[in-house]
């Protein structure tokens, strides 16, 4: 028993030195592979990130083309049916709507601004403004963009104006869409249009200089094709009522002899 205990006393230092000297061996071992472990995993993380946001971008980028397209088809049916009301609207009034004031500035200082109801002063009655929303209560159509914006709407007051009717064969509008700012005339003579600012209308004035044309207010305007040029881009819906139309429409009525 003695020698026994003794060769396990002995055995006892050599088993714990090779167990530190395998611990330590180990550790030695492992660390570098920790290292290359974490490394390894980061860098997957960074590439499934990257295919997940190659993915988001393959399959929204085509959706808020589709939702966008969809919202400018509904817009353009909108802005139809206001073509089709402001004939029908002369047609049975002799004259053309006014528009509804946006504000209580200049001619407007006395009416109902953002009702949708054309806005008239004076005896006799004339439009308070030339330029401003669509009255679509008058109308009875949407006064709203696919995007929840009112229209803008122009009209030449001569064809709005007292006394009824208010305008003859001869007339002309003051109305002229061209195809780009400062570019070639697409229509000329128009009475009235109609304007959707579309996607970025939110943005007043625009930066574009062709959507700043159907911005500011005078009477012209540009319809040309879309773009999402940084600088020069258009979303702008443009409408507007034919004069030769407008004149066959009142004759065939009997409105103008
Ligand atoms: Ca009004
Ligand atoms: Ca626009
Ligand atoms: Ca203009």
């Amino acid at each position: 028993m003695p020698r026994a205990r003794t060769a396990a006393a002995r055995k006892a230092p050599d088993g714990n030195a090779s167990l530190n000297t395998m611990t330590s061996a180990l550790r030695r071992y492992k660390a570098p592979h920790k290292a290359f472990d974490a490394g390894f995993s980061l860098l997957e993380v960074l590439i499934v990130l990257f295919v997940l946001a190659l993915l988001m971008g393959s399959v929204l980028a085509p959706l808020s083309t589709q939702m966008e397209q969809s919202e400018r088809r509904r817009t353009q049916e909108i802005l139809d049916q206001a073509r089709e009301a402001l004939y029908g609207f002369a047609i049975t009034n002799g004259r053309l709507v006014c528009p509804d004031c946006r504000d209580n500035t200049g001619g407007c200082a006395s009416v109902t601004a953002n009702d949708g109801q054309e806005d008239r002063v004076g005896s006799p009655e004339v439009c308070a403004t030339a330029v401003g929303n669509l009255p679509w209560v008058n109308l009875g159509v949407q006064g709203q963009d696919a995007w929840g914006r009112n229209f803008t709407y122009q009209v030449t007051t001569a064809f709005a104006d007292d006394p009824i009717p208010s305008f003859t064969l001869a007339d002309n509008g003051d109305i002229t869409v061209k195809n780009a700012a400062g570019g070639s005339d697409i229509a000329q003579n128009i009475p009235a249009n109609i304007v959707s600012h579309a996607t970025n209308g939110a943005v007043m004035p625009p930066t574009s200089t062709h959507e700043n044309e159907n911005a500011d207010a005078d009477t012209v305007y540009v319809l040309k094709i879309y773009s999402r040029d940084p600088i020069l881009e258009f979303d702008d819906l443009v409408t507007w009522i034919s004069p030769t139309v407008l004149r066959n429409r009142m004759v065939a009525s009997g409105r103008l002899p």
